[in-house]
């Protein structure tokens, strides 16, 4: 056996490390960080894309940017990083973030030790040696005692493939693999499927700029302005006045993007008092503010919500001056899939290039050389853009062939739902930690990232310290924690509609609770009480004996 002391001679393609990262967006980025630097360890990183950045190198499509006000979508650990780094604007724009998750790896120099344009093909625990062996589509072998995935939440991109889309002679794009080059919209006829957080941004930016636009919808969202401008300044002196403490009401909140959350319960007041204080945050902006900064009760009491529901209606029917058309963009759902803000969404149906289709009432029958047909019309187009989002929290980690202890497969041990405990690990997969893997918190990311790096970096510790091989969390702790999540979950009104927060949104995925809906605050409580215990919901694994 090999310890991990040991050097062995390496070759291009092989590699021994003491820590694995998969993907270098925020969680991977800051796992070599702190491996490298924190822990003194060997590591190394593998990435698909041919840069750093994950969600932000690939979403460059027009209008992306982040929804979480920039003060909460960074790095908390590195003061000097935040007071350094100017940000333009209240919600950063997806080639702000980029520069900055950019300037991130300059600053650790964390480049010489990432593999770009590699993508790991397969995870395989090896029982002699307790250690795990990764190959790549470019032929690497790498042998690491642990591995830190930060393989995003919202990457494996879904493209439903439509008959006959082989044949269309026109521009076609997904808004999570959008060129780097520019794309001209000038004088063109633009098809866009899909109106979540991704299309919604698309199609107001692209409207103004594109000859005539067509939006193909199939279920209408609720979508709030964001009030987007610059930043206000009087948040970033409060924060400056008390850094930590700032950052400490991040991580105690619900939703860990910085604002201050309601207490106020909606249920039972009247609906002029409610409408007020809706009507504060339609003006304020922010799609998570008008879910969790107005009541505390929006996503758990049906009273509450359908008086968001009927606020946000009524908004609509204000707004888009057609009658037809603002019908169709009327949601009839709950208002309980992940929020979303977007200025000037509603208003951009006001202008005479845009037409929506609703393909829930007039199905897309099949994509034609020159564009796209329903069973009611056919629709010319010169581009297509699929903004139909991913296949969400599962997608990347089973695009992995993983194997763990005793040859197990995720695949089979996630067939009919993800298991894992804490969001963070799973039974049967020792030392393999997943950043905001499945059943983890339903929160802004980059702090929840920040949480569980740290995290998986103490257990690291605590294994190398004590002379162990491995950790892992035992059946019974990842099968309670699978149970509080449910429970959670079903105590809200989050499972009762259908979207890629339960797998909904994919043909043939199981249909299930996947996020811990608890809060992150409650969550912190959960990952302390881990290591206060001494991991006692854990195996910790001795040396495997010589010979
Ligand atoms: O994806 P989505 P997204 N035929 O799944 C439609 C984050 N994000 O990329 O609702 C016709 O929300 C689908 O229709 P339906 C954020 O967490 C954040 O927009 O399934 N239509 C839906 O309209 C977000 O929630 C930011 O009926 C089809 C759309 O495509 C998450 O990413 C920005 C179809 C997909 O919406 C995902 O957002 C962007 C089909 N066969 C993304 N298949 C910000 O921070 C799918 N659709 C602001």
């Amino acid at each position: 056996m090999t310890s991990v002391g040991e050097k062995k001679p390496e070759t291009a393609t092989h590699l021994e490390v003491d820590v694995a990262v998969i993907g270098t967006g925020f969680a991977g980025l800051y796992a070599l960080y702190k491996a490298r630097k924190e822990l003194g360890l060997r590591a190394h990183a593998f990435d698909d894309a041919e840069g750093v950045g994950g969600t932000w190198y690939w979403n460059r499509y027009p209008g992306a940017r982040s929804d979480t006000e920039v003060t909460a979508y960074c790095y908390s650990f590195d003061r000097e990083l935040f007071d350094a780094w100017k940000w333009t604007a209240k919600y950063p724009r997806q080639s702000e973030i980029l520069a900055y998750l950019n300037l991130f790896a300059d600053r650790y120099d964390l480049r010489r030790d990432i593999t770009f344009g590699t993508h790991v093909d397969s995870v395989t625990w090896n029982d002699e040696t307790s250690r795990w062996e990764l190959r790549t589509d470019k032929g690497h072998h790498v042998t690491a005692q642990f591995v830190i995935e930060g393989v995003g939440l919202l990457s494996s991109t879904n493209l439903p493939t439509f008959p006959g889309q082989e044949k269309f002679k026109g521009e076609i794009y997904h808004t999570a693999r959008w060129p780097h080059e520019e794309v001209s919209f000038a004088g063109k006829r633009v098809g866009i499927i899909g109106t979540g957080s991704s299309g919604v941004q698309c199609i107001t930016e692209i409207a103004p700029e594109c000859g005539h636009l067509t939006v193909f919808q199939r279920t209408p969202q609720y979508i709030v302005p964001a009030v987007h401008g610059p930043r206000d300044p009087k948040i970033l002196e409060s924060i400056n006045a008390d850094y930590e403490g700032y950052w400490e009401s991040v991580l105690r909140s619900v939703t860990a993007f910085g604002f201050e959350e309601s207490s106020v319960i909606g249920e039972g007041m009247s609906p002029e008092e409610r409408d007020d204080i809706f009507d504060r945050q339609w003006n304020s902006g922010g799609g998570f503010q008008f879910m969790f900064a107005t009541f505390s009760d929006v996503g758990t009491s049906l009273e509450t919500n359908q008086a968001a529901t009927d606020f946000i209606k009524r908004k609509i029917k204000a707004i888009v001056r057609d009658r037809e058309t603002a019908a169709k963009l009327t949601p009839s759902d709950l208002y309980a899939k992940r929020p979303v803000c977007c200025d000037g969404y509603y208003e951009t149906y006001n202008r005479d290039n845009v037409e929506l289709v609703d393909v829930e009432a007039h199905p897309l029958v099949e994509i034609t050389e020159n564009g796209i047909r329903t069973n009611e019309h056919e629709y010319e187009l010169d581009m297509l853009i699929f903004a139909t989002g991913f296949d969400a929290v599962t997608g990347n980690y089973l695009k992995i062939d993983h194997r763990g202890r005793g040859g197990v497969e995720l695949r089979t041990k996630w067939a009919n739902r993800p298991l894992t405990h804490l969001g963070l690990m799973a039974a049967g997969f020792p030392n393999l930690f997943m950043i905001f893997g499945p059943m983890g918190p339903f929160t802004n990311q980059p702090p929840a990232h920040e949480a569980q790096v740290n995290w998986a970096a103490d257990a690291i510790q605590h294994v190398r310290e004590h002379h162990l091989e491995a950790i892992e969390p035992t059946q019974h702790a990842e099968d309670r924690w699978i149970a509080t999540c449910d429970e959670i979950a079903y105590a809200t009104l989050f499972p009762k509609v259908n979207s890629w927060i339960n797998g909904a949104n994919i043909p043939g995925k199981p249909i299930t609770v996947m996020f811990y809906m608890a809060g992150m605050g409650a969550y912190m409580d959960q990952l302390r009480a881990a290591v206060k215990s001494g991991y006692a919901d854990f195996t910790l694994l001795g040396p495997v004996p010589a010979g």
